[in-house]
C-alpha cells in the first residue's frame, strides 16, 4: 500500500502546462477541468487525485495540508508569503513578467525624478509595496481584484502593477510597460509535513517533475 496524495492546480494555463509534467511522473487526469464540473479529479493512479482551485488559493490549500502539493505562480507565492510551503522546483511554466505600466502619454520617469506621489492600482499589493519601497518612491496603492489595465484609462490610478506576457493587452489599451519588477514562472509547492510523512509517494514525483522541466 502506498500513501495517497492530493495535488492542487488551477484551471487554464497552470493546468495545461502541468499536464505534461504529470505525464512524465506517470499521472494522467481522468477528467478535463475545462469541461467537467468536478472539483476533485481522479487520475489513472488510485493514490493520486487532483483538486481544482483558484490560482491564488493553491498555496493556502497546500499550507494547511488539504493538498499535499500544488503548482502556483511566483506572483501568487509572493503575495501568500510561502509559510508552511517547501518550494523545491521552478517548473519554468506559465512564464511572464511582473511589470509597472502606465498610459502611453504618461511620463513615468519624470514623475519618479520629481518625487511625485504616484497612484498605483494592483492585485499584487505586497509585491508592489516592496518594489516601490526599495526604489524609495512614495505611492498610494489601490487594491483591485482584476482588469488592472482599466484603472489608468478611467483615472483610478496613474500606474498599474500587473503581469505581462505577449504585451497585447497593454497595447490594446494604450498602455506601456515602464519597469520590470521580476520574471515570473510557476513553482512546485509541497506541504512541509507531507514531504516527510508521504515521502515514498512524493519523492519519486518530485524527481520525475525535475527531470521533465526544460533546462534553461
Ligand atoms: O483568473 P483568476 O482570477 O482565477 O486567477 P489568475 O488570473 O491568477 O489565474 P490564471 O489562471 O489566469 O493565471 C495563473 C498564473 O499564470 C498566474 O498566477 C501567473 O503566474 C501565470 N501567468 C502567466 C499569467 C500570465 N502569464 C498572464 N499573461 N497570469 C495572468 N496573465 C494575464 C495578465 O494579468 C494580463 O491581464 O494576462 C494579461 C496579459 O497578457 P498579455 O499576453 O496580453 O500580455
Ligand atoms: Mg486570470
Amino acid at each position: 500500500m502506498t500513501t495517497g496524495i492530493t495535488i492542487a492546480l488551477s484551471k487554464g494555463r497552470i493546468f495545461d502546462d502541468t499536464v505534461p509534467l504529470l505525464k512524465a511522473a506517470g499521472v494522467v487526469a481522468l477528467d478535463d477541468p475545462e469541461t467537467s464540473r468536478k472539483l476533485i479529479l481522479p487520475t489513472n493512479r488510485d493514490n493520486v487525485q487532483l483538486i481544482i482551485v483558484r490560482a491564488s488559493d493553491v498555496p493556502t490549500y497546500v499550507q494547511y495540508g488539504a493538498a499535499d502539493m500544488g503548482v502556483a505562480g511566483k506572483d501568487v507565492l509572493q503575495e501568500h508569503g510561502g509559510s508552511g510551503l517547501y518550494q523545491p522546483l521552478d517548473l519554468q511554466i506559465a512564464r511572464c513578467r511582473m511589470m509597472v505600466a502606465v498610459r502611453d502619454e504618461f511620463d513615468y520617469e519624470s514623475a519618479v525624478r520629481r518625487g511625485a506621489r504616484v497612484r498605483v492600482a494592483t492585485k499584487y499589493l505586497r509585491t508592489a509595496r516592496e518594489h516601490f519601497a526599495e526604489k524609495g518612491m512614495h505611492v498610494d496603492l489601490i487594491k483591485l481584484y482584476g482588469s488592472m489595465e482599466l484603472a489608468p484609462l478611467v483615472g483610478l490610478a496613474d500606474a498599474i502593477v500587473d503581469l505581462v506576457s505577449s504585451g497585447n493587452t497593454l497595447k490594446a489599451n494604450h498602455l506601456k510597460a515602464v519597469e520590470e519588477i521580476m520574471p515570473i514562472s510557476a513553482r512546485l509547492v509541497i506541504n512541509q509535513a507531507a514531504l516527510k510523512l508521504k515521502r515514498e509517494t512524493i519523492q519519486p514525483m518530485l524527481e520525475a517533475f525535475s527531470a521533465a522541466v526544460p533546462k534553461i
